[in-house]
């Protein structure tokens, strides 16, 4: 077999530079918590494929329920022939999501496509423009998802010109803006929809209940009860981008739950299948059902691979009670975040919630964000076994995303390494 240096010589000749990674080394297989390239290096994963795979890799269900699929048919698009999966998949999304109205659901392949097909919903349902979203704000690569994402560099640099209609207002993140509590940041997002966008011109209001790649902004209490009844009394559909914070990952199965908040509208996508694509938008039946016939789509969404797949994760997550293990992974974490917090001035912050968490690095006595310390961390993590991510607006936050199955050891391990990261 080839060498993660040898593969990485061929990638470089390959692939487009565009697209990075965040280690060079080639994977050959990887399981429950670990990750394991062609030269036999092992990684704790802190990763999850970026909150992908919290049922682990190569599930067993999802493996079995895949293997199984793939002997019946692959694929026959579900516009022109369609089968069970793909409605069994709807129907459990539509039981799982918050929300005790009735509810209809649409599959498609990444999460990016998702959001974008509850913006288009929301217009067709209300017959508004406008889209209001936050800043830090993540929500996609694709045209309109880069106009709703806040961060330029490096997903939206040289790439607009951007869709139009997007309005972006102030987020809650309480370690920057002077800890406002949730409803008086509320209001002030409210006031600047209200004064500079009107409210019965915007079409939906899309919001990540913790954010992802903005860097685990975790909004004060309030916040999103807040702004859901705002919307309700405005006619705004509350859009939940629940694509990096759902299906167990926080320890409930979407994170809305937390503070009993039930969107109009929810996009899901990478844990929802155990690693193959699928993403889905799921809500009031209403609305999602004003779309005529036809208006919604997709050569492959819901290909019968990807919904086998998530019929297992989602057996998986209830068989294993993933959003138990989400709380236990975060408890055992959060005491050990705190321990490294507590010896080191750099950790403006230990944040998140279930086995979504991250710390903010700064210069020490500042709020000043430190992206360079933030990297030597990882990096030193990457050096000796342990695969975690950076995000963040100022590339200043190191955020853990195990996967949901990961063993104690594995997890103790990790977090070892991360605690002689810090030096
Ligand atoms: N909404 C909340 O987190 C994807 C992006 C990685 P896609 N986040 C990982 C990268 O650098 O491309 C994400 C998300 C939220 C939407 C998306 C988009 O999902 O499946 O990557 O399109």
């Amino acid at each position: 077999m080839a060498t993660s240096e040898e593969l990485h010589k061929r990638r470089v000749e390959a692939v487009a530079r565009g697209v990075g990674s965040t280690i060079p080394a080639y994977v050959d297989r990887a399981g429950g918590g670990t990750i394991t390239d062609v030269d036999g290096r092992e990684w704790i994963d802190f990763a999850a494929g970026i909150a992908v795979t919290n049922v682990g890799n190569s599930a067993p269900r999802v493996v079995e329920a895949v293997r199984a699929q793939v002997e019946r048919f692959t694929h026959t698009c579900f516009m022109v022939a369609p089968y069970e999966s793909y409605v069994a998949v709807c129907e459990q999304l539509n039981a799982l999501t918050p929300g005790g109205f009735e509810k209809r659901s649409a599959l498609f392949n990444s999460g990016a496509e998702a959001v974008e097909n509850a913006v288009k919903i929301a217009r067709h349902a209300t017959g508004r423009p406008a889209v209001v979203v936050f800043d830090h704000a993540y929500h996609g690569r694709t045209n309109l998802t880069m106009a709703l994402t806040a961060k330029n560099m490096p997903y939206k640099h040289r790439f607009g010109p951007f869709a139009g209609e997007v309005y972006r207002v102030p987020m809650s993140y309480p370690l920057r803006d002077g800890g406002l509590d949730g409803a008086t940041a509320a209001a002030r997002s409210i006031e600047m929809i209200e004064k500079q966008v009107g409210a019965e011109n915007v079409a939906a209001l899309l919001i990540e209940p913790i954010q992802g790649e903005g860097g685990f902004v975790v909004p004060a209490q309030g916040f999103l009860p807040a702004l859901r009844e705002w919307a309700t009394a405005a006619g705004v559909v509350f859009v939940a981008d629940e694509i990096q914070t759902g299906f167990c990952r926080t320890g409930d199965w979407f994170a809305c739950e937390h503070e009993g908040v039930e969107p109009d509208l929810i996009t899901l996508a990478k844990g929802i299948a155990g690693g193959l694509p699928l993403a889905a938008v799921t809500g009031r039946a209403d609305l999602m059902d004003a779309v005529h016939v036809g208006g919604l789509g997709g050569t492959y969404g819901g290909n019968p691979i990807a919904c086998a797949a998530a019929l297992a994760s989602m057996e998986t997550m209830r068989e294993l009670d993933l959003a138990a293990a989400a709380r236990r992974i975060g408890a055992v974490m959060v005491e050990r975040l705190r321990v490294i917090a507590a010896g080191d001035p750099r950790v403006a912050e230990v944040r998140g919630r279930g086995a979504m968490l991250a710390m903010e690095i700064v210069v020490p006595g500042t709020l000043t964000p430190d992206p360079a310390a933030t990297a030597a961390i990882s990096a030193a993590c990457h050096a000796a076994g342990l695969l975690t991510l950076t995000c963040g607006t100022y590339g200043n936050v190191l955020r853990f995303l195990p996967p949901l199955v990961i063993s104690d050891d594995e997890l103790g391990r990790g977090l070892d390494i991360l605690a002689a990261a810090f030096g």
